[in-house]
């Protein structure tokens, strides 16, 4: 039996990487006066890699102006990081990102009909807080009774750590829980976790192969281009009734 939901963050939750994450990291570098500039495609082919400070370490290792010294190149990494994360909460408590259509409605689905909610991301703790309080307001931690952040693990994602501390914080069975998830790291990471997961497409993961989900669809805001298809139902959007439906079918899909 389901027992709980488990969030992605970034590209789940809200398209949060385009407008927000790039920008505040372009942000960052300005600051400290480089030149670095991360356009569109080039933080698509980033995005590989999860944490934003190891994104950035990743970066300065192809760039011939980045610190030499190893101790040097974090510090800047650290610093960098600490003030995009400040940019971004800017940009989020600005209403510069909104959530994905669907997603406050399941979250309130799941609040009246009591399905515990937890979140699983690889984001730093102070961009979900500050994106969840744009959202849903300063009680906003009280809905979720596992909150598990970049800083709470030591192997981000596609490691299935992330996964394994929120169902052990929930005190549940990896298969009572469903994952909802956009990158392919993010499904690697649930599904090595033994947790089911729900594919919700976003921007820079719209075409990418994923594996061993229990559905890919292109959001929760409607029902077609699912697979499996959601069974008839009188609303557009994807809802609690219908995760269930996938949870209890349990059957594998895959998609390029
Ligand atoms: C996505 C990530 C993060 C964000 C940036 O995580 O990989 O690194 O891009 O956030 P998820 P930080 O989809 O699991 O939420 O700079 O705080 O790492
Ligand atoms: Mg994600």
């Amino acid at each position: 039996m389901l027992k709980a939901l488990l969030w992605d963050v970034d590209g789940t939750l809200a398209e949060t990487e385009r407008d927000g994450h790039r920008v505040a990291f372009n942000a960052a570098f300005e600051a400290e006066g480089l030149s670095w500039r991360w356009d569109e495609a080039y933080y698509g082919d980033l995005l590989r890699i999860t944490g934003g400070r190891e994104r950035i370490l990743h970066d300065m290792a192809s760039r011939t102006d980045a610190p030499t010294l190893a101790q040097e190149r974090l510090d800047l990494a650290a610093r960098l990081h600490r003030h995009k994360n400040a940019r971004y909460a800017e940009i989020v408590d600005g209403g510069g990102i909104a959530l994905r259509e669907g997603v406050l409605e399941l979250m309130q689905q799941c609040r009246e009909r009591g399905l515990r909610m937890g979140i699983a991301t690889t984001t730093s703790r102070s961009n979900v807080e500050a994106l969840l309080r744009r959202h849903i307001g300063a009680g906003w931690a009280a809905w979720f009774e596992a909150i598990v952040c970049g800083e709470d693990t030591s192997r981000k994602k596609p490691d299935p750590e992330v996964y394994e501390r929120a169902v052990a914080g929930l005190g549940i069975a990896p298969l009572q829980a469903v994952a909802i998830e956009d990158s392919p790291g993010g499904v690697a990471a649930a599904v090595a976790a033994h947790v089911p997961v729900v594919v919700t497409r976003s921007v820079y993961f719209a075409d990418v192969p994923v594996h061993g989900a229990i559905a890919i669809g292109p959001g929760l805001h409607r029902r077609e281009g699912w697979r499996p298809q959601p069974a008839p139902a009188g609303q557009a959007s994807v809802g609690l009734d219908d995760l269930v439906d996938w949870h209890r079918r349990m059957e594998l899909v895959s998609g390029d």
